[in-house]
């Protein structure tokens, strides 16, 4: 099993309360291994177990009211 980086772009997130609750519930996933949020590009770092369908991590920020688009890598 090997870990991937992908970036997320989550519009919604304003402050340090929508970190918190965006890397909690990612956290609490266990084929995640580590979030870095930038609020000031509004991106989210995300390395996780390729095992993992991206979809998941989509549709799991979804559910908590941050809708997210992947960022394209250059
Ligand atoms: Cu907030």
């Amino acid at each position: 099993m090997s870990n991937k980086e992908d970036t997320f772009v989550v519009e919604d997130m304003m402050c340090d309360n929508c970190i918190n609750t965006i890397t909690r519930t990612l956290t609490n996933n266990d084929k995640i291994s580590d979030v870095k949020a930038d609020l000031s590009n509004k991106e989210v770092s995300v390395t996780y177990d390729d095992q993992l369908d991206v979809e998941e991590i989509l549709s799991s920020l979804d559910n908590i009211g941050f809708p997210a688009t992947i960022k394209k890598k250059l």
